[in-house]
């Protein structure tokens, strides 16, 4: 959005204000439009600014995410606009944005709530079902039984699998398996969207041509990391690969991790694993090169028997 459509939408608002004052109103009462006067219409459909002196002003803005908006340059008369445009392509950061005095300018607040209603989706929303079938997943649960809310304060709760999903996966899955795919919710419904259904051929391919056994993958809802050691002590795999949804950043919601340990059982850290993260397209590893490096890295902790900073410190 720009000056001259903030002026009109400023100056459309006015002209409603001005069409229902009451006649008898004092010079200096304070106007109030109608509820339904002042219409924002939902983001997404083209700029659009329509007003009337009837009741039925209506404000349509650009969805301030969409690349074209997101990047355009907002400082007023830059020394070089070329260079400006430039340094804004080289970077995903918040840079040439302008300002209003010393504040944020309205495109620039747009934005932020906007990217924030992005991250908030993402994280309180469940990942597609349809996904889920065409991969052939059936789901399990941590022990978070209260939902997203409980998923959020509670991280102990969504490391350990719940006593349904152990029978579950106890009755349903091969044992012992080189490699145990799994896939995980975690803090974004939209990173398992955007990547799983690329990478998971990879890596079932990957591992079978790799002359790896690969375990009968399955969906953990409400899924943190240290699962990974439940699903150890469940299945005794090689290697676990929990493919599961990062915290989202600012308007950054597809971004998918790779976690990984060999062996994994009650007790493990962090420092046992391995990720492979920041697994997103256009600007973060390409989910087929992503699939396909932990697949090597698989394959390096079977080599070592090892993962995380024994990993390291083997294959020096
Ligand atoms: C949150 C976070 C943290 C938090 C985790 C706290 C928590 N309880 O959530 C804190 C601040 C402790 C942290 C620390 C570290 N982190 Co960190 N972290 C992240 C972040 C921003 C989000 C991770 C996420 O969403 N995970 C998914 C959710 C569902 O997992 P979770 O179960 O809720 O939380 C677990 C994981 O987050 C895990 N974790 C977090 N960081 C790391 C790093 C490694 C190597 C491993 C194995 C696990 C791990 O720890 C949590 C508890 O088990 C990512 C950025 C990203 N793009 O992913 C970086 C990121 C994963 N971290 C990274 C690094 C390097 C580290 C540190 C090694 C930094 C350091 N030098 O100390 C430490 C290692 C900590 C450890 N756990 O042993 C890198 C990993 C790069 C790589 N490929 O190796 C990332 C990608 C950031 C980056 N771009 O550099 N981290």
């Amino acid at each position: 959005m720009d000056e001259t459509q903030i002026n009109a939408i400023i100056e459309a608002v006015i002209r409603e204000l001005s069409a229902t004052k009451p006649a008898s109103a004092p010079p200096t009462a304070a106007i109030q439009p109608s509820a339904s006067a002042l219409t924002a219409s939902p983001m997404g459909a083209a700029s659009n600014l329509q007003s009337s002196t009837s009741s039925s002003l209506s404000i349509d803005l650009p969805d301030p995410t969409l690349p074209e908006y997101r990047y355009k340059p907002r400082v007023r008369n830059p020394k070089d606009s070329e260079a400006l445009k430039a340094i804004i392509a080289s970077t995903t950061a918040r840079i040439g944005v302008g300002r209003a005095g010393p504040h944020y300018n309205t495109y620039s607040l747009l934005l932020f709530q906007g990217d924030h209603a992005i991250t908030q989706d993402a994280l309180m929303r469940d990942v597609d079902q349809k996904l889920l079938d065409d991969l052939g997943l059936f789901t399990v649960q941590t022990k978070i039984t209260g939902g997203k809310q409980e998923y959020l304060l509670r991280p102990d709760l969504g490391r350990l699998l719940g006593d349904e999903a152990k029978k579950t996966i106890g009755e349903k899955c091969v044992k012992s398996p080189n490699i145990q795919l799994v896939v995980g919710d975690g803090l974004s419904a939209a990173a398992v969207e955007a990547n799983a259904r690329e990478m998971f051929p990879v890596i079932i391919n990957g591992a079978k041509q790799a002359g790896l056994s690969v375990g009968t993958p399955f969906f953990i809802q409400y899924c943190r990391v240290g699962v990974l050691n439940d699903i150890g002590e469940a299945l005794k795999p090689d290697v676990v690969i929990l493919l599961i949804g990062e915290r989202p950043g600012l308007g950054r919601a597809e971004s998918l991790s790779a976690y990984m340990a060999f062996r994994p059982k009650t007790g493990d850290t962090d420092a046992d694993r391995d990720v492979v993260c920041n697994i997103f397209q256009n600007g973060g590893t390409n989910p087929l090169e992503g699939a396909a490096f932990t697949i090597q890295i698989a394959q390096k902790m079977i080599k070592h028997q090892a993962s995380g900073v024994k990993l390291k410190l083997a294959a020096k």
